[in-house]
């Protein structure tokens, strides 16, 4: 028996009817990654059979039984204060049903200073947790078996001594290294497009990454010596198409060194891991995932890997931090819970779930049981797990797939043809598609074509107050301050200085450099003392901001509400007899310049002149910056909590040098308890997640002294 009508319909008959109910309006839904999305899929649309999962190309899933066998590990990324404040953390998580460790290091630590350092005095314990030597390691780890738990280590920049660390935290606690179990993130061509925790130039952090490539193969057998992210390339504003892209061909450039550096491809490509942003295009990430696997294995035969296992694509993926919203922050469960589906719905070996008050401050251990639970109620309540692929033959998430591995693959090819990423990556140009694409994508929020609940549509009269976490950024540093003084005076120092000499001598030649590290860490030199023996050798790298133009500008082309912005600035112009200026200010350690750059661009656009300060500024730095410029304004954007020491130092700069009257107004991950102790400091302004930039340059020509027109009048 068969339920089909005689004479079945065709698609023509379904697009005749869709036509009729929609009065002849087009469904196709054009993406930010330039695919046509239609309203209906068909047998049609599939050109490629998926195969089984387990098997190459792994669309399906990199092992045969998928979850059905083994669930994906609940691994929760977290870190801050102290080394005592985050192990018990740790150990309440796991005891609730957390599988896997993943450890947040505060900014000081990323960049490769210690907790003393006068660069860092915002920082410290901050948006991580602080290390300065193996003792705090120690700490961080007692009482977890290093040999049974696995740990992922978000770290680059200063990856040298923090894995020198991991190993001698295990060698203290008896661990053998071949029984070493994690991932050390250690990907720094993504550093220098997105994520800006370098340390070192480009080439001296290459071969850093072949070192550890090198030293794990070798000694650390289960260890995963990268972890290829894409995630931070989405939270800069990429499209999934060119997060996926630049992540697959990031994973090449790397085996491409370590090829050349020596390695036999087959030895250490099977602990390479990647690391995925999972936002709210629900189906669209499904796909990415699938396309993922796809594409690494493509590249991976193209690059000569024999061995299956060294091109199966294994991924951690973390649910989206920019779709979160700081208005109405309960939203945020529902929208982590969906994109944590399309996360197993894509088939992630390890997951993190991003906690509700994410737009405001880190997780407490309220937000973090809730994110936590998110996974544990998919894995345990729902039946989900229990199929392989459950989505594997739909029309749409076929097609998909299909569409994201050949739109990647293409531009991979280009990047390819233009001698690899590195080079791609130093010319720049794909930094500015990120941009591009974030631009893009705030003015259609601001203008409320992408809608966000309670950010530009349905918007609450009044926010609940919800409680944050709150770090005493001056007691963490005296405290660490303290163990480093203690460590310093109980160490033998003539060994210590011997291992940092070697080490300083190893980056002159070929030495492995993580060996000599681990000398330096077992010797109780410090994260500060190991970093700057490189420096000494490799300098340490800066580089200058260059927002993208016209991009932003260019949405509201024939706008009224941009045109009535652009008459105040032109208006402001001729009353001060030159353009407004305004000074961009990243201050600390601080690398998420992507609300940076937004308002670079835009208040450029405008007609401001902008001076895009560099990254990294101390508040000194800041203020002699916006002296010499002689700025009207100064916008502090801060989104790793500094704000309350860095700003007001500022502001002290620039009264001290009699310049009162520069306004200083702020934006960013800045909590509303936060609020009145910025203003009572001479903040004129703050701008919170999800400002409108459009009311944003409203706010500031007023301050200017621009008395806006009433909108209706501008708007005829
Ligand atoms: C898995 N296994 C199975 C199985 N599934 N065995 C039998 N049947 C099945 N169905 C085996 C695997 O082969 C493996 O053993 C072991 O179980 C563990 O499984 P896994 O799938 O490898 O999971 P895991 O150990 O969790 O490793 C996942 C990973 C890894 C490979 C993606 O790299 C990882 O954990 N990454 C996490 C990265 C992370 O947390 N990053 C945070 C970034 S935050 P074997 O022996 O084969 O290994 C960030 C934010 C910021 O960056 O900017 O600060
Ligand atoms: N603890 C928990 N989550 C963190 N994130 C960053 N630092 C921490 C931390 N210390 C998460 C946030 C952020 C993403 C980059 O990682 O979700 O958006």
């Amino acid at each position: 028996m068969t339920d089909k009508p005689e004479s079945a319909p065709t698609l023509a008959d379904w697009q005749a009817a869709a036509t009729k109910e929609v009065k002849g309006a087009d469904l196709t839904w054009p993406t930010p990654e330039g695919i046509d999305v239609k309203p209906l899929y068909t047998a049609d649309d599939v050109t490629a059979d998926p195969g089984l999962p387990g098997f190459a190309p792994f669309t399906r899933g990199v092992r045969a039984s998928m979850y059905a066998g083994r669930p994906w590990t609940i691994r929760q990324y977290a870190g801050f204060s102290t080394a005592e404040a985050s192990n018990a953390f740790y150990r309440r998580n796991l005891a609730a049903g957390q599988k896997g460790l993943s450890v947040a290091f505060d900014l000081a630590t990323h960049r490769g200073y210690d907790s003393d350092h006068p660069r860092v005095t915002g920082d410290v314990g901050k948006a991580g947790v602080a290390i300065d030597s193996v003792e705090d390691m120690k700490i961080l780890f007692d009482g977890i078996p290093l040999d049974k738990m696995s740990v992922s280590m978000t770290m680059n920049g200063a990856v040298i001594p923090i894995l020198a660390f991991f190993i001698v935290a295990g060698e203290e606690q008896g661990v053998d290294r071949k029984l070493l179990d994690g991932t050390i993130q250690n990907d720094i061509l993504k550093e220098f497009m997105v994520r800006n925790t370098y340390i070192y130039p480009p080439e001296p952090s290459m071969r850093i990454i072949s070192d550890i490539f090198g030293y794990t193969s070798r000694e650390m057998p289960k260890f995963n010596s990268i972890s290829i992210s894409g995630y931070h390339m989405q939270e800069a504003g990429a499209t999934q198409l060119h997060e996926l892209a630049f992540t697959i061909a990031d994973g090449m450039e790397y085996v491409k060194y370590g090829v050349a550096s020596g390695l036999d491809i087959d030895k250490f490509a099977g602990r390479l891991s990647f690391f995925f942003a999972i936002g709210m295009n629900f189906f669209m990430e499904i796909a990415k995932l699938r396309a993922a696997r796809v594409l690494w294995h493509r590249a991976m035969t193209q690059l000569g890997a024999q061995d299956e296992r060294s091109k199966m694509l294994r991924t951690h993926c973390q649910t989206s931090g920019v779709s979160l919203t700081e208005q109405d922050p309960y939203n945020n469960v529902m929208r982590t819970t969906i994109e944590a589906m399309a996360a197993m719905l894509g088939g992630t070996q390890s997951l993190h779930t991003n906690a509700l008050d994410e737009a405001i401050a880190l997780p407490t251990d309220f937000s973090a049981r809730i994110a936590r639970n998110t996974q544990i109620v998919i894995q345990e309540e729902t039946g989900m797990t229990k199929v392989v692929d459950p989505l594997g033959g739909s029309y749409y998430i076929e097609s998909l797939t299909q569409s994201l591995v050949d739109g990647a693959w293409a531009l991979i090819e280009r990047i390819q043809s233009e001698g690899g990423m590195a080079k791609a990556v130093a010319s720049g140009w794909p930094k500015a598609m990120i941009e591009e694409a974030a631009a893009g994508r705030q003015a259609r929020v601001d203008r409320g074509e992408d809608v966000i609940v309670g950010v530009n549509k349905y918007k609450l009269a009044e926010q609940d107050a919800i409680e944050i976490l709150d770090v005493d950024n001056v007691a963490v540093r005296a405290g660490q301050i303290e163990r480093i003084n203690r460590v310093k005076a109980t160490r033998d120092e003539a060994v210590c200085r011997a291992a940092l000499d070697a080490l300083r001598e190893g980056a002159k030649g070929s030495e492995n450099l993580l060996a000599l590290a681990v000398e330096c860490a077992r010797a109780r030199a410090t994260l500060g003392e190991i970093s700057s023996a490189m420096e000494d050798v490799f300098g340490r790298y800066g580089t200058q901001p260059t927002p993208v133009s016209g991009i932003y500008g260019g949405a509201y082309e024939d706008d009224a509400r941009w045109t009535r912005l652009t008459d105040g600035v032109e208006a402001t112009e001729r009353r001060m007899g030159r353009k407004p200026r305004m000074l961009v200010a990243k201050m600390g350690q601080d690398g998420h310049d992507r609300g940076a750059n937004l308002v670079s661009s835009m208040f450029g656009d405008l007609g401001f002149e902008i001076v895009p300060g560099p990254l990294f500024q101390t508040p000194a730095e800041a203020a002699a910056l916006a002296l010499e410029n002689d700025v009207d304004i100064v916008g502090a954007s801060s989104l790793a909590a500094g704000h309350k020491t860095l700003i007001p130092e500022l502001i002290g700069y620039l009264r001290e040098a009699g310049r009162a009257d520069i306004k200083v107004i702020a934006g960013g991950v800045i909590p509303a308890q936060d609020y009145q102790a910025l203003r009572d400091a001479g903040v004129q302004a703050i701008f919170g997640p999800g400002t409108n930039l459009i009311q944003a340059a409203e706010d500031v020509l007023k301050l200017l002294g621009h008395n806006m027109a009433p909108q209706e009048e501008a708007a005829e």
